[in-house]
């Protein structure tokens, strides 16, 4: 069998048994085509069916989080964590609280992050979890019964070396915080169940900023490979959540004029650079609506009910920071037609196949999220180390490791797509690499 039959064969498999779950088959089917000249090298993988196993989760746990509303209402939503693979390490990944998290969405972020984890070249394995729930209009004390809830049947599942979770869309400093009082309260002190605590709680400085900050630096080596830096180029961000935020800051640093960010209700423009500290106060302190941005300044657009990817202005890079399959092909053709020569993703598939198909025809960069946002996950593995040694780092320890990770997945993946596929092919090379250590890790575990 060839190594392009084989892999049909187990796609053909999985969409028969998952039809309904469009995402989780989208990620799968992203991932799987670009392993074939690998295959082709190790035919082990096709005669023993490996790949039957890695896309099939160790494990799947699903439960109910009963809560009371502020009303005295009972309130009742439908929880996940899958425990992808554990080949690398402990499970590790984040939780999302959102409306729409489902089976589909819980499967394929946690299928990416085993591969996103591997770059990162620490041991963890993949997982990822969540819930319908909406944050987002519930007091804090709602949020606060929420997560003691979650956490009461949840801790049966995790530990530091067991499956250690973090945050995602919905779940940042406070949900994590209130979960970590809830497992504490239940088993004793164990600062090493969750990453992106709060710092109060031995949680890590420069995770808040570590995926958009590591996001930069992935830019910025891509660039520097190319001669090029971020110096006066002009940056367009969507979203105004964690990792937009501190993207946006260090694209800033860098010497970039970041031109927009968003919400799902609409974007901001400012051609004279989005002024961050304000972002920050209608996000972070406030927990309001981007659209307030106009406000305070009142030359700034607010685009009201549409993405950020219909903008019609110039600009050299993309940054999509919000949510998956933002980007479809019309978006692709928009931030070609802008003149974009690269396309990032902070956050997790956030382009649709076609989308990526179009941007090495267009002339685009295309840096996978697998690869160009690890550094959220790399400097919670950075927390897990310093929770287990019982010291914490400065924040100019934890940057300088995560700048020294980015550069390393960067060369990785380009080094390997060399190999592999062309230079410029980063997924060929994310894919394949993130790939080949966890399947070499299972073969010497005797594939258990
Ligand atoms: P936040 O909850 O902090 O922010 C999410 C942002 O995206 C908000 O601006 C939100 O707008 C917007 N958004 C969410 N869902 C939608 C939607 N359906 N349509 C339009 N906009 C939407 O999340 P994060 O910043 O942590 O996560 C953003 C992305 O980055 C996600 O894809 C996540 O998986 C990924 N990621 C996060 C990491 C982390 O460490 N936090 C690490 C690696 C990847 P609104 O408020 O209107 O919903
Ligand atoms: O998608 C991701 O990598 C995250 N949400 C971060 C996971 C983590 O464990 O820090």
């Amino acid at each position: 069998m060839t190594s392009k039959s084989y892999i049909e064969q187990v796609l053909r498999e999985l969409k028969e048994k998952h039809a309904e779950k469009k995402e989780f088959i989208q990620a799968v089917e992203e991932f799987l085509p670009t392993l074939e000249i690998y295959l082709d090298e190790h035919t082990e993988i096709i005669e023993k069916n490996l790949l039957s196993l890695i896309v099939e989760p160790e494990r799947l746990i699903q439960f109910r989080v009963p809560w009371q509303d502020d009303k005295g209402k009972w309130q009742v939503n439908r929880a996940y964590r899958v425990q992808y693979n554990s080949a690398i390490g402990p499970y590790k990944g984040g939780l999302r609280f959102h409306p729409t998290t489902n089976e589909s969405i819980v499967r394929f972020l946690g299928f990416e992050q085993i591969f996103k984890n591997s770059l990162t070249g620490l041991p963890i394995g993949g997982g990822k979890g969540g819930s319908d729930f909406d944050p987002k209009g519930k007091s804090d004390s709602e949020v606060m019964r929420f997560c003691q809830s979650f956490m009461t049947e949840f801790q049966k599942h995790i530990g530091p070396d067991i499956d250690v979770p973090a945050g995602d869309i919905g779940v940042g400093g406070r949900e994590i915080g209130f979960l970590f009082g809830q497992y504490k309260r239940l088993n004793g002190y164990t600062a090493g169940v969750l990453t992106g605590k709060p710092l109060n709680s031995w949680g890590s400085l420069a995770r808040t900023e570590a995926t958009g900050y590591g996001l930069v630096y992935f830019v910025q080596n891509a660039l520097k490979d190319r001669q090029d830096s971020l110096k006066d180029k002009k940056v367009v961000v969507s979203g105004s959540g964690n990792v937009s935020i501190y993207a946006i800051e260090k694209a800033q640093e860098l010497g970039a004029t970041v031109l927009t960010c968003s919400d799902s209700s609409g974007y901001i423009y400012d051609a004279d650079g989005i002024d961050l500290d304000l972002v920050k106060e209608i996000k972070e302190v406030r927990r309001s609506r981007i659209k307030d941005y106009i406000d305070v300044h009142t030359d700034a657009v607010y685009v009201e009910g549409e993405s950020v990817w219909t903008l019609k202005e110039a600009y050299d890079i993309a940054l999509p920071c919000a949510t998956q399959n933002e980007i479809d092909l019309n978006a692709a053709h928009e931030i070609a037609k802008a003149g974009a020569k690269i396309v990032a993703e902070g956050a997790n598939m956030p382009s649709s196949k076609k989308a990526i198909d179009s941007y090495s025809k267009n002339g685009i960069l295309y840096c996978p999220g697998k690869s160009a946002n690890a550094g959220g996950v790399a400097v919670s593995a950075l927390e897990m180390a310093q929770n287990s040694a019982r010291l914490p780092w400065t924040f100019e320890k934890v940057d300088s490791e995560l700048k020294i990770i980015m550069k390393n997945i960067y060369i990785v993946c380009s080094e390997t797509a060399s190999k592999y596929a062309e230079k410029n092919n980063l997924m060929a090379g994310a894919n394949i690499a993130g790939f080949d250590r966890v399947i070499q890790a299972m073969i010497s575990q005797g594939l258990v």
